[in-house]
């Protein structure tokens, strides 16, 4: 009797020991999760990233004191998709969503000369959300902001959220002030959730104050807050006073110039700033993980007639597979790690799922994406910098044709396709980061090699593929 109350006594101990996890067991208070997403913020927006025109003092002091990831990608240059990887740990390949919920809903056009892929326009109910897992552990899970993962059937309420506020369809409201409702596409939108806002409002301090209320009201329950801010994507609505001021410091040679644009960053600072602050002063932040992260690269495109973003010196934004459409900046504060740090190794939307659970001691699947936690406590990283990234966007955008990527160590290969057949584009970003010198045509070689690990990828993971449009090639 007694050997076999040992033998289980020792099977429990290893299963701690092996597991890490329940924290509680250790006698630690369990890791609460606070992960910040920014729409469409760019990875040279912020003034410690060299912007000459944005604030943004509260995100600026977060990349000195915190972990720093310098070459960090969103999974996807579009929302849907990199809000899709981080639910999963999954590739948008994989999920077959690699483009905007609306437009996926929609369907592919068939007016140019390829059909863009397929693509998934709701989260499918199968997928096990990192807001389940933590909730299958005992955690509140709040979602505040931003959803854009499907119709009503497929809100943050289905994928293990105790509480949705402000989540919907949509990527963005008409307005981001009260009350945040009107007429876009011959459609009516609105924010949901938001009872007794009043009139002047601006929807980023609210989902702020909603997100703190949040965290009060937990109590010693862990929690996950995802708090996802609709801005600075368009429209470009910012604050008058904020606007009014920015104006006023633009001049000719200014690469950043859209005072809006300006103010609505400035908000996006000032509500993280609030966030981390009211951790410190609770108490929380020795107990809380806090990721900052963007869902894409800057918006290059026009609002008003006025150009939005400028993500120089990384080539073109949002909707390509240039560093400056899935370049994103990407802020950690861990508890255990006192010293700040910069960590050079790419990493992609895909590692937040394995990284946030292995940080909390849960079971931590790796699908396409790689747990950072043994990168953060600078143990050995089996990925290092020899891993592929691979990106799939077979859709157009301004500024793009449907288009594939592979990252391994410091080259980028981009593989377009069109009726004429695949097209390369190779660079080394170590030598070009603005990708400007194109060396497909030189390195024969090494452009087979890793369009042949690239389309390996994709088959694999099951991609769908754009198609020759047969209509458009018989026109030409
Ligand atoms: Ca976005």
């Amino acid at each position: 009797m007694m050997k076999i109350y040992l033998f289980l006594l020792a099977i429990s101990i290893w299963r701690v020991f092996v597991s890490g996890y329940p924290a509680q067991a250790q006698g630690v208070s369990p890791l609460n999760v606070v992960l910040i997403v920014a729409d469409d913020l760019g990875a040279r927006d912020l003034k410690t990233h060299g912007s000459d025109l944005h604030e943004t003092p509260n995100l600026d002091g977060f990349a000195a004191t915190g972990i720093e990831f310098t070459s960090a990608y969103s999974a996807s240059p579009v929302c849907t998709p990199t809000r899709a990887s981080i639910m999963t740990g999954k590739n948008p390949a994989r999920l077959r969503m690699t483009i905007w919920s609306e437009n996926a809903l929609r369907g592919p056009r068939n007016d140019r000369p390829m059909i863009p892929a397929d693509s998934e326009g709701n989260l499918p109910f199968e997928e096990i959300t990192l807001a389940e897992r933590f909730k299958n552990a005992g955690y509140h899970t709040f979602h505040v902001g931003k959803w854009h993962l499907g119709e009503a059937r497929f809100f943050p309420e289905v994928h293990g959220f105790d509480v949705n506020i402000g989540g919907h369809h949509w990527g963005a409201p008409p307005t981001f002030f009260a009350p945040y409702e009107g007429e876009v596409y011959n459609e009516m939108r609105y924010v949901p959730d938001l009872h007794g806002s009043k009139e002047g409002e601006y929807l980023p301090d609210r989902l702020t104050t909603e997100a703190i209320k949040l965290m009060k009201n937990a109590g010693d329950t862990p929690f996950f807050l995802n708090l996802c801010y609709y801005i600075p994507h368009v429209p470009i609505d910012g604050k008058p006073e904020y606007v009014e001021d920015f104006a006023s410091r633009i001049g000719p040679g200014n690469r950043h110039r859209n005072p809006g644009y300006a103010a609505m960053v400035k908000s996006l600072d000032d509500g993280v700033g609030r966030i981390l602050e009211w951790l410190e002063q609770s108490g929380k932040d020795k107990n809380t993980v806090v990721i900052f992260v963007s869902d894409n690269g800057g918006y290059t495109g026009k609002w008003d007639g006025e150009t939005v973003n400028n993500n120089a010196p990384l080539r073109a934004g949002k909707g390509t597979l240039y560093e400056g459409g899935v370049r994103i900046p990407w802020f950690m504060q861990v508890p255990g790690i006192k010293k700040a740090s910069k960590v050079d190794v790419p990493v992609t939307t895909t590692d937040i799922l394995p990284t946030l659970l292995d940080l909390a001691g849960l079971d931590h699947p790796e699908f396409d994406g790689a747990s950072l936690k043994p990168l953060l406590f600078k143990k050995n990283f089996n990925h290092g910098n020899s891993r592929s990234l691979v990106f799939h966007y077979p859709h157009y955008y301004s500024g793009t044709t449907p288009v594939s990527a592979l990252r391994k160590g410091d080259l980028k290969l981009l593989q377009y396709y069109t009726p004429e057949g695949l097209r390369f584009e190779l660079y080394d970003l170590l030598e070009d980061p603005s990708e400007s010198n194109n060396l497909a045509e030189d390195r024969e070689a090494t452009v087979k090699e890793m369009s042949s690990e690239l389309n390996t990828s994709l088959w694999e993971m099951g991609a769908n593929f754009p198609r020759i449009n047969p209509d458009n090639v018989s026109k030409n």
